[in-house]
């Protein structure tokens, strides 16, 4: 599976980094939504669903934690551990995210507002998705 992930450079001088990034500019959509999730648990694992219109861009802004990413035909396990690396999540993508450091801040950038309407929270009907959606 193609793993698309985006680098945003820093503009660091000697009193450190800053990382900036523009919606029309920088990334594939423009975000509406940003949310983070933080002081995770250990050995939690989060996530299992996809999404049906979402796009998002994921970047572990401290810390370090892990996304297994399931198109419906291949897989993928992504490590995010630099502050300046987005990883992209399309539509139509279950993921997962595990292996959070104590320290791990994920931020997101989110191509939609909230609404429960946009998630596919069982994978058999995920699978059952892609293969109808790859018969048309
Ligand atoms: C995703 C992965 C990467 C809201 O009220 N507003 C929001 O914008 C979000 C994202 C969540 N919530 C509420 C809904 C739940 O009561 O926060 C609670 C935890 O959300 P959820 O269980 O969906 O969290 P994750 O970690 O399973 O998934 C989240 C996103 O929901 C999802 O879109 O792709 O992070």
């Amino acid at each position: 599976m193609e793993v698309i992930k985006y680098t945003f450079p820093p503009h660091g001088d000697e009193r450190g980094q800053l990382v900036a990034i523009e919606a029309r500019k920088d990334l594939p959509f423009e975000f509406k939504r940003v949310y983070y999730i933080y002081d995770t648990k250990d050995g939690v694992r989060r996530g299992f669903h996809a999404h049906l219109k979402l796009q998002q861009i994921l970047i572990c802004v401290s810390g370090s934690c892990k996304i297994h990413l399931d198109n419906g035909y291949e897989t993928a396990e992504v490590v995010l551990d630099k502050p300046n690396e987005g990883l992209y999540i399309a539509n139509n993508m279950w993921r997962e995210m595990y292996d959070f450091s104590p320290d791990a801040v994920l931020l997101v950038l989110a191509s939609e507002l909230y609404t429960e309407d946009d998630y596919i929270r069982n994978y058999d009907d995920f699978l059952k998705m892609i293969k109808e959606q790859g018969e048309n």
